[in-house]
């Protein structure tokens, strides 16, 4: 089954953890604790190959892998196998209705999420300040985030109308496609594709299902047609003169009206005007095609219309768009009646130490000091008493 829309949750490996341990010769001791290898990080990319989204399980939960751990000896942990996603060209990637990035270039590739970051282990931690560290850092846990993507046909042209206009039936006149063909409204549930092969030429047609009043609303299938629109070259209006409710020229408005009205720039797509069911009604009106799908009347002519219009190569409106990595928020302060409550990846980033006790207390404060956290707390009005929370830690405030 096609499938253009898919939601998921993904998450970046967890980094791996430092270790602290002694390297002992005859005279002195001195750290020799490895670190943590970084957790895989989570890439979608662009298979000009795949058709759709169908390979992605919807709603799933997708991993990379964690870095590990270091060990003694020096010995640095493993970084984690990234999660790679693969999409085909014109996939958006939206987080909370916004777009992120707008996928069109093959291999081209956004990194959702970067690995979580490593701890070090004792021997990378060594500094003028604390010469022979007896603790290590944490890695920092998986990030999670629930991502949408959509797909939008890549096609040369699509063939659009209202429904029973015979688009199916014209796709398997063009192109090898197998379209379902019948005589009953919304046939088509979801886009045929197929191949028309011109000496020329090599087009991609993509069939619609039909489109109604209100489409760009939700209405019928909505934005599920209107969104394959997006990555072709030329719309091929196809229109019915044995509509009963609308004439040829009121399918025109309708059909430009709801297409516009989704996506101001799909204006400037080209388009051209086709008559269908010439076998029945020779009605006609400006700038268009008579033909029969169904007898392949005009056909070839036609075809010679849609060659000439790709000659030169025509352009497509979007390209590729990114926009920065996501990442969780880095600073959480929730204020509680005196009480500051202090979470998120900076916070652990202070706190995640762990090793011999008071040296591990002195690391965690010299870190909280010298961060923008105190500074922070008194914009929020911090007053001396206060009670800080840097997650199970708990301090009292003293300027
Ligand atoms: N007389 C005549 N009938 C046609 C012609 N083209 C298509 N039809 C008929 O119109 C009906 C609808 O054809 P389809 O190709 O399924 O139409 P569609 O536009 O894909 O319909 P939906 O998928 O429901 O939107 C079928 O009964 C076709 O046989 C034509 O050129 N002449
Ligand atoms: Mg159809």
């Amino acid at each position: 089954m096609f499938v253009d829309e898919i939601k998921l949750s993904v998450q970046s490996g967890a980094g791996g953890s430092g270790s602290v341990s002694f390297k002992k010769t005859s005279s002195k001791s001195s750290p020799s604790g490895g670190s943590g290898g970084q957790g895989g990080s989570v890439i979608i990319t662009v298979n000009e190959e795949l058709n759709d989204l169908s390979h992605i399980i919807s709603n799933s939960s997708l991993k990379a892998e964690n870095g590990t751990d270091g060990n003694k000896n020096f010995q640095n942990g493993k970084k984690g196998k990234d999660l790679i996603i693969e999409v085909p060209k014109g996939t958006k990637i939206k987080v909370d209705n916004e777009v992120y990035a707008d996928l069109h270039e093959n291999k081209s590739s956004f990194i959702v999420l970067e690995g979580s970051k490593a701890g070090r282990g004792n021997y990378d931690l060594i500094s003028k300040r604390v010469p022979n560290p007896q603790f290590c850092e944490h890695g920092e846990k998986r990030n999670k985030i629930e991502i949408k993507l959509t797909y939008s046909i890549y096609s040369d042209l699509v063939i659009v109308g209202l429904p029973n206009a015979g688009k199916s039936t014209l796709i398997t006149k063009l192109t090898n496609s197998k379209a379902q063909i019948a005589d009953y409204e919304f046939t088509t549930t979801s886009p045929n594709l197929g191949i028309l092969n011109n000496s020329d030429l090599k087009l991609k047609i993509c069939d619609l299902p039909g489109l109604i009043k209100g489409a760009s609303d939700g209405v019928g299938m909505g934005e599920r047609i209107l969104r394959h629109i997006r990555n072709t070259k030329l719309i091929v209006y196809l229109l019915d003169p044995l509509n009963q409710s609308y004439s040829l020229g009121d399918q025109v408005n309708l059909l430009e009206k709801e297409i516009i009205e989704y996506d101001q720039n799909f204006s400037k797509i080209p388009t051209i005007k086709v008559i269908n069911k010439l076998d029945k009604s020779e009605i006609s009106i400006n700038d268009s095609i008579n033909i029969s799908a169904q007898t392949g009347l005009n056909i070839e002519m036609l075809i010679q219309n849609i060659v000439e219009i790709f000659q030169p190569d025509k352009r497509r409106l979007y390209g590729d768009f990114q926009k920065i990595t996501l990442q969780k928020d880095d600073l959480i302060i929730n204020q509680d009646h005196g009480k500051y409550i202090c979470t998120g990846r900076f916070v652990e980033s202070i706190i995640g130490l762990s090793g011999n006790k008071d040296e591990v207390i002195n690391e965690i404060f010299y870190r909280y000091e010298n961060s923008y956290l105190p500074n922070k707390l008194e914009e929020l009005g911090v007053i001396d008493g206060d009670t800080i929370m840097l997650g199970n830690l708990e301090f009292e405030y003293k300027k």
